[in-house]
């Protein structure tokens, strides 16, 4: 069939929590066409570039095709038959606690639904957690300490009707790029200033009026500064102050706190709240600076009390606005997927909604106390106390805090079972049952996004393989594990209407989160359901909430909560001085098992770094592109440096995406401690403490190949290109024999070689051909090896006679590492038009080199190449 007959299907973007809407064609040869949905309200046609790269991850690489046990590859029937048996076979003896759910907030609502249900109302117990604890646990305890319910009270459109908008630990321009493009088009278009606070200098910096690089751990000590200059410039709001408790209480911790802690001059913290005193129109947008912290929950209310003391919340362009990372995070709260949550947001401390709960399903048992929180859930997977594990849409052996003994805990425990789309990853290597979920493109449901929209994600190509939903698997072993009726459901749509009817009975305990104006949705209703924001009911539909003052506590009103600052929970000293805070980077989405398939996605930073001021760096006796062995209480990693001023002196910064598949010696989270924030839960993910040396490299090497590379030294690291892949490495002892070496690498036993070593300099280059075209090369050195790398990269199976060079020939300019990922425009070449045709807006660089002007995740990136030149020139 000829591709362009094939309908072009809506759908969600499976990344970040903006929720944007494409369009998806499928190309009728496994491939699909994706573009943004111009009229979806999230984005209005916009993606940024993991969206734009969708295409690129879709294949059939590395996907999970069958269900496995023990390795070996086994049928649904004998796979799901050994998890129901394992399942209540320990249930039966140890009792229903001794088994637990680890999922997801990529999860869609229909998926988590069924997963809660199993556990909460027919195993009995509420051992269901997700990686949204490591996510947005704090948040939702921050919300429901002030509000009562987890509710996030604004919508996106405030980003645009604001005057003034806080980024406080949020890097958004790479974490929720689309939502920082409307922003940034409100800035042009309004003047709204931006604040962004947060220890390191982002992209996100790039836009923004004002940066506050406070100390790690210390926003609650700022905010309370504000709360106090509130108080102190009249500008509190005593009639909206009446809707509430504990004004008094918070104010009186506010001013006792004390904002040295956060290592700002009173000029700026001053700057900073008048700018706030003086705009009505305010919206704090929060990130993970803010939630993964020992005082994220504090820091939540910190922020939220700032805004019910002034009124400031629940109105156009006012109020809060947590931004959630996963597509589904939202949608996984609604649905009870917390260890402490019941299904739409009711309390599993309440017998009355327990009991709803409980004849709604008709389910045997509601257990009346939490469930393990992820971080105790792996403790006692790790002491024997839980006996069968499943894990579903999640990696905890990469993501979980203490990431080595977590993947330890997971191999131990008696019965393992992962739930993924890909065969290999770190968590699946693990399990003792393997079963493959059909993906993102190939499934049916919906999610839920930052500002409460609900949107459908529709299937676009056939599942591959055996794989089936994660919702008709789950609900397959409620049925073999005896509850047939609870779990016959046919379609999602089904699952839908179920959870919008309980959703309604939640409505009636006054809770915020109602959809029951959904519950009598037709299959095809549901097929055509447009993106809403709910609550939606015969009487409501979206809108904001809060800013008439009605709350959802006993007794209507909300509450602000007194908070001091606390100290990170590990402290610097002299064994680890450094300060680690760990996050992501523009184009890889967690462990990048789907990002990482892109070529274009991989382009942009092909090698886990650690980001450290030059003073440290000078300190440590460390150059640039060293390599670096970075230890805490908990494990070690090897990271290349990155020497830049971004940090501040004491901190260094590294992402999180590596893993055993991709760099197994820069897993981050061997090193992060367990250390949890005690009213949510949530661990301390950006506040580890390290020491820093040189790694002693006897080697460094580089390599491209049209093949798979089977590396085996002390440090590497590979990604994908279009040509095959490359791969960064270093060793501690010197191969004797390289040729030898690199034929083992490359699985190349036969293959013609051309070398050229300097054995005096300990540099080697080897290069492998079959019919004069290039099939993969090594360049070793014992310093970091000095060759054009994103040029070598696109060299396999081309003809490359002068490969050996390591660099283009003379009339080819090296066009750097890649920063526009659309285009494939590099940053050499960027810095050439800039200086070569003096450009000096972004706009100009877009007009000259097309760099930009796509999805525009890079325009930040170019707007800080724009103005480091200007500071050069100025310099001159
Ligand atoms: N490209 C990309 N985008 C993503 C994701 C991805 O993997 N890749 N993941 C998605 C997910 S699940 C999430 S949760 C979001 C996360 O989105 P963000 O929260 O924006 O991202 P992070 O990089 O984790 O952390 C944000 C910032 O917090 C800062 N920070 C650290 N400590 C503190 C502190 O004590 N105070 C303050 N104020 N700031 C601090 C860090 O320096 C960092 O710049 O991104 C989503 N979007
Ligand atoms: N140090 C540090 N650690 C962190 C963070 C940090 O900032 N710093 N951030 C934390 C945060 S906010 C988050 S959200 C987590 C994210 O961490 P994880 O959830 O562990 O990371 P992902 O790579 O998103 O894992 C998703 C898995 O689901 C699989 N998958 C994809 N689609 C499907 C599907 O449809 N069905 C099924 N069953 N599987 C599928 C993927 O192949 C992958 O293995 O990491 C946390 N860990
Ligand atoms: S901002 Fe990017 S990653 Fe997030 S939903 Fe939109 S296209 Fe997807
Ligand atoms: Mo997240």
């Amino acid at each position: 069939m000829d591709g362009s007959t094939f309908p072009e299907i809506r759908s969600t973007c499976p990344y970040c929590g903006v929720g944007c809407g494409v369009l998806l064609r499928a190309d009728g040869q496994g491939g699909l066409d994706v573009r943004g949905d111009p009229d979806h309200p999230a984005n209005r046609g916009r993606l940024c570039s993991k969206g734009s790269a969708l295409a690129e991850t879709v294949g059939p690489e590395g996907r999970l095709l069958t269900p496995r046990i023990g390795g070996q590859q086994a049928s649904w029937a004998d796979a799901l038959g050994l998890v129901a048996d394992k399942f209540r076979a320990a249930i039966d003896r140890y009792g229903p606690d001794s088994v637990a759910f680890y999922v997801s907030g990529q999860l869609l609502t229909e998926d988590y639904y069924v997963a809660n249900k199993l556990m909460k109302g027919f195993i009995g117990s509420a051992n269901i957690d997700t990686n949204s604890r490591l996510c947005m646990a704090s948040t939702v305890a921050g919300h429901k300490r002030a509000f009562g319910t987890d509710t996030v009270p604004g919508t996106y459109e405030d980003l645009e009707e604001a005057d003034l908008v806080v980024l406080v630990g949020s890097n958004l321009a790479w974490c929720h790029p689309v939502l920082h493009q409307r922003l940034l088009a409100a800035k042009q278009a309004r003047g709204t200033r931006i604040v962004v606070i947060d220890p390191r200098r982002t992209a996100t910096c790039d836009g923004a009026d004002m940066h506050l690089a406070l100390q790690p751990g210390s926003d609650v000590a700022l905010f309370n500064r504000l709360l106090a200059m509130l108080y102190k410039g009249g500008l509190v709001d005593r009639r909206f102050l009446r809707h509430t408790d504990g004004f008094d209480a918070a104010l009186k911790a506010a001013c006792a706190d004390d904002t040295g802690v956060t290592g700002l001059s009173d000029a700026q913290i001053d700057a900073f709240c008048q700018l706030w005193l003086k705009t009505e129109k305010v919206v704090t947008v929060f990130g993970q600076g803010v939630n993964q912290s020992s005082s994220g929950s504090d820091k939540v209310n910190a922020i939220l009390n700032c805004h019910l003391a002034s009124g400031r919340i629940g109105k156009p362009g006012m109020g809060p606005l947590s931004v959630t990372g996963q597509p589904n995070a939202m949608g996984g709260r609604e649905v009870g997927g917390l260890a402490n949550m019941l299904a739409c947001h009711l309390d599993i401390e309440n017998p009355d909604h327990r009991t709803a709960i409980r004849d709604f399903w008709q389910a045997p048992a509601v257990p009346d106390a939490s469930g393990l929180k992820a971080v105790d859930m792996f403790r006692a997977v790790g002491d024997g106390r839980i006996k069968a594990l499943w894990i579903i849409h999640t990696n905890p052996a990469v993501s979980m805090p203490d990431a080595d003994i977590v993947s330890a805990a997971i191999k131990g425990c008696d019965f393992t079972v992962v739930s993924d789309i890909t065969a290999a990853t770190d968590t699946a290597r693990l399990a003792d049952v393997l079963l493959p979920a059909t993906a993102w493109a190939e499934k049916d449901g919906t999610v839920t996004n930052s500002d409460r929209t609900i949107s459908r994600q529709r299937s676009t190509l056939p599942p591959p393989g055996q794989a089936r939903p994660d919702w008709a698997i789950l609900a397959e072993v409620g049925r073999r594990m005896g509850f047939a009726r609870a779990f016959d459901y046919t379609s999602p749509a089904e699952i839908f209407r179920e959870y919008a009817r309980l959703s309604g009975i939640a409505g009636r305990f006054g809770r915020d989160f109602d959809i029951s104006g959904l519950m009598d949705l037709t299959d095809a209703d549901y097929d055509r359901l447009l993106p809403t924001r709910w609550p939606i009911t015969e009487t409501r539909r979206g809108g904001r909430f809060f800013g008439d003052g009605v709350f959802f506590h006993g007794d209507g009103k909300g509450r602000l909560i007194p908070v001091t600052y606390r100290a990170p929970a590990a402290q610097t000293g002299p064994r680890f001085p450094l300060r680690l805070n760990t996050g992501r980077v523009r184009d890889q989405w967690h462990t990048m098992t789907r990002t990482g398939l892109s070529p274009r996605l991989s382009a942009h930073l092909a090698e886990p770094f650690l980001e450290i001021h030059p003073v440290d760096a000078s300190a440590y006796g460390i150059s640039p592109a060293d390599l670096l062995r970075v230890i805490s209480p908990n494990g070690q990693a090897i990271l290349r440096a990155r020497i830049t001023d971004a940090v501040q002196p004491g901190q260094v910064f590294a992402p999180m995406h590596w893993t055993g598949e991709t760099a197994p010696s820069a897993r981050i989270d061997a090193l992060v401690a367990p250390v949890v924030d005690p009213v949510s839960g949530q661990p301390e993910s950006k506040a580890s403490v390290v020491a820093v040396t040189r790694f002693p490299a006897a080697w460094y090497g580089f390599a491209v190949s049209g093949g798979e590379i089977c590396p085996k030294s002390a440090y590497w690291a590979r990604m994908r290109t279009y040509a095959g892949w490359r791969i960064e490495m270093a060793g501690d002892v010197v191969p004797h024999d390289w040729e030898a070496e690199a034929r083992r690498l490359f699985n190349l036993p036969d293959a013609a070689a051309s070398m050229i070593s300097d054995v005096a300099k300990g540099s080697v280059r080897i290069a492998f051909f079959a019919e004069g075209k290039l099939l993969a090369a090594l360049f070793v050195a014992r310093k970091p090896v000095a060759v054009m790398r994103d040029y070598l990269a696109g060299l396999p199976a081309q003809e490359a006679a002068g490969v050996l060079s390591g660099h283009p020939p003379a009339d080819v300019p090296d066009p750097g590492p890649v920063l526009c990922s659309c285009f494939n425009v590099g940053i050499n070449t960027i810095l050439r038009a800039i200086e070569g045709d003096g450009l000096t807006s972004v706009a100009a660089v877009g007009l000259a080199l097309q760099a930009g002007t796509n999805c525009g995740s890079c325009r930040p990136e170019i707007g800080a190449l724009l103005h480091a030149a200007q500071i050069s020139e100025a310099a001159e």
